[in-house]
């Protein structure tokens, strides 16, 4: 095993006794909700894994290793942390050699998860191209990761604070797959549905197993995504959010917010223009997405890779 890789007892005991594992990213708590919500959500993210029968793996650089499962120290550590860095596949290297404290992307929790032999992870939603990205260049690397790794990625699908059609093409150029649980179409973070097709529907976890080894039995390289749309009951309303983010995105523009700091600019300015409501939203999908991801990884678990 790869020595940079340093696991969790809970998690080390998971592979000894050949238990499904989920993976979890970190850049949701460092840089994704505020204190003391993205501690709370941490922890309960990691309990709905293990009530569906699962292993929370939250990851995370500490020390110049990579952290596959956090201890409770660990996550109280990342959600306070005011430095620590956001970490896609080109930082993750830097944080390991200058021994800083990094918080995984989507993009490098693909890669850690991977390299530790995890199939299925869960987050919030992927990064994606952003609005104007054909000029700007701004394309998630989660994009890129998914194109390359071999990882289930469990999402409310990506915010309309990107440009969701854009997205969806890239991954359809990239060859990965988007399946949808419940509805046809691809979800919109905040909102279930993004008027976008998703490219196949599947309700159930075997199904969605079904076709993950079907992918990889193929030697196709690279991921999947499973969009889960956040649940009616606590969705934001479609105007009021679509508003709201025209605000956000003006706001950036005009303070010349660029590259990574993009993102946790406009979820920090989304949620103060709702009054909070954005992030009640957002700690309910992770939930709800946390609940899929395990019943997926069981569902993987029991068909032999
Ligand atoms: N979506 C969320 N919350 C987040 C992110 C996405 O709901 O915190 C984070 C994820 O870690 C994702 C990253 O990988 O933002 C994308 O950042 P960028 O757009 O800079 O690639
Ligand atoms: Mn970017």
């Amino acid at each position: 095993m790869n020595e940079l890789i340093e696991f969790s007892p809970e998690v080390a005991a998971a592979r000894a006794q050949g238990l499904p594992v989920v993976a979890l990213e970190s850049t949701i708590i460092a840089h994704g909700m505020p204190w003391p919500q993205n501690l709370d959500t941490a922890r309960e993210v990691e309990a709905v894994i293990r009530a569906e029968g699962a292993v929370p793996a939250t990851i995370a650089v500490m020390n110049g290793r990579i952290r596959v499962g956090l201890s409770d120290a660990d996550l109280q550590q990342l959600a306070q942390a005011p430095d620590a860095m956001k970490l896609s596949r080109r930082d993750l290297p830097y944080a390991i050699a200058t021994g800083r404290l990094g918080a995984t992307t989507v993009a490098a929790t693909m890669i850690c998860a991977q390299l530790a032999g995890i199939e299925v992870f869960v987050t919030g939603g992927i990064g994606g191209v952003h609005r104007g990205g054909h000029e700007s260049f701004d394309i998630s690397a989660d994009l890129q990761e998914l194109a390359r790794t071999p990882v289930a990625v469990v999402c409310a699908g990506a915010k309309s604070i990107l440009d969701l059609g854009l997205t969806l093409e890239y991954l359809e150029t990239h060859g990965v797959p988007v399946l949808s649980i419940g509805q046809d179409n691809f979800a919109a973070f905040f909102t279930p549905d993004s008027g976008l097709k998703a490219d196949f529907r599947m309700d159930d976890a075997e199904a969605q197993a079904r076709f993950i080894r079907a992918k990889w039995a193929l030697g196709l390289s690279g991921g999947v995504v499973v969009s889960n749309p956040v649940p009616a009951a606590q969705a934001m309303p479609r105007e009021e959010i679509d508003a709201i983010t025209a605000q956000a995105l003006a706001e950036a523009e005009a303070q010349g917010i660029v590259g990574k700091a993009i993102t946790p600019f406009l979820l920090g300015r989304i949620k103060a223009l709702t009054g909070g409501r954005s992030l009640a939203t957002n700690i309910a999908l992770v939930k709800h997405n946390a609940q899929a991801g395990a019943r997926l990884a069981r569902a993987l678990h029991a068909s032999a890779r």
